[in-house]
């Protein structure tokens, strides 16, 4: 088991099809079957192990995996002792407080004495005496949107992504108290062949990153305002000019963060810029 990492990634739920991506967006074959608890990749020194997420930072804690993916929710409610190496910017939610839809809210102070049900104790409760609010805190392990209309709690404290589960079960959200997105988290104890596996993971992941954040960008333009479309996109050394067929014309191609790009398109157009691409890129390596 010297040279080869194990990771921890969520059997099935909201952060499984994410992570799976990644990691194949990264080049690593595996197979995973339904059913299956464990993979090995067939190209990359990486075994997988698919779990419950509230069972992974433990385990990535206790060195049973060396890695894991899991929202950051769960890691602090968790509360175990692990490095987190990167967001990941996917299965992003926030924690918050929510009362019915009827009940007036005079801020947080409402929840002075009140019942408040929730699936994450540690986080509230740190909320709740950052705030210096006494209240019981009732914790359940789902269904906790049903809580005030059973009569088991006035509040609620639980993930809201859309905010359509509150507004179904005639709940308002009342405080944002913590925000998460997935991330790829290591035991702290890792050893030197391990770390080396690591940081050729991290160095794809890194590229799989920074190719979604930016566009390949390719236009048409007059020689005569090449200058001008050069200091609009300078793109990672400096654009590419190449001639086109037709007598002063060239084609320009750049790489750029969308939003560079949404920013300089009227000044790139007014500069005579024309036949625009923007092109997805898949990996980048700065
Ligand atoms: O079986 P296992 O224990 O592995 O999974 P799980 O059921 O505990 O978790 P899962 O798969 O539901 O979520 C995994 C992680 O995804 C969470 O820990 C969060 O980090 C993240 N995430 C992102 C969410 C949501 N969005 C989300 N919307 N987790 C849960 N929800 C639920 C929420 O509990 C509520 O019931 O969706 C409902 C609210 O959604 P909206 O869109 O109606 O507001
Ligand atoms: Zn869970």
């Amino acid at each position: 088991m010297e040279n080869i990492i194990r990771i921890a990634v969520q059997k099935s739920g909201r952060l499984s099809d994410d992570s799976l991506s990644l990691i194949k967006e990264c080049g690593i074959k595996f197979y995973n079957g339904t059913g299956k608890l464990k993979s090995t990749s067939t190209n990359f020194p990486i075994e997988f192990l698919f779990l419950r997420d509230d069972d992974i930072p433990g385990y990535v804690a206790d060195g049973v995996a060396d890695l894991g993916i899991v929202g950051e929710n769960e890691l602090v409610e968790k509360d175990k002792d692990v490095s987190v190496l990167k967001k990941l910017g996917f299965s992003k939610c926030r924690l918050s407080l929510a009362i019915p839809k009827g009940q007036t809210y005079p801020g947080v102070s409402y929840f002075e004495g009140k019942n408040i049900a929730t699936s994450y104790p540690k986080i509230l409760s740190d909320y709740l005496k950052s705030q210096n609010i006494n209240a019981e805190i009732h914790e359940i392990s789902g269904s906790v949107e049903i809580a005030p209309s059973i009569g088991l709690a006035e509040g609620i404290c639980d993930i809201v992504s859309s905010g359509s589960t509150l507004m179904m079960n005639g709940l308002k959200e009342v405080e944002q108290i913590f925000n998460s997105e997935a991330v790829l988290i290591a035991n702290k104890n890792l050893n030197k062949e391990k770390l080396a596996i690591v940081d050729k993971l991290l160095f794809r992941m890194n590229a799989v990153q920074t190719g979604k954040s930016n566009k390949y960008v390719l236009l048409n333009a007059p020689n005569e305002s090449l200058d001008k479309i050069i200091s609009l996109i300078p793109g990672m050394r400096s654009p590419t000019i190449l001639p086109l067929a037709q007598e002063g014309w060239s084609s320009v191609h750049s790489v750029l963060s969308e939003d560079q790009f949404w920013e300089n398109i009227e000044e790139l157009r007014a500069a005579g810029a024309e036949g625009i691409l923007v092109v997805p890129i898949e990996k980048m390596v700065i």
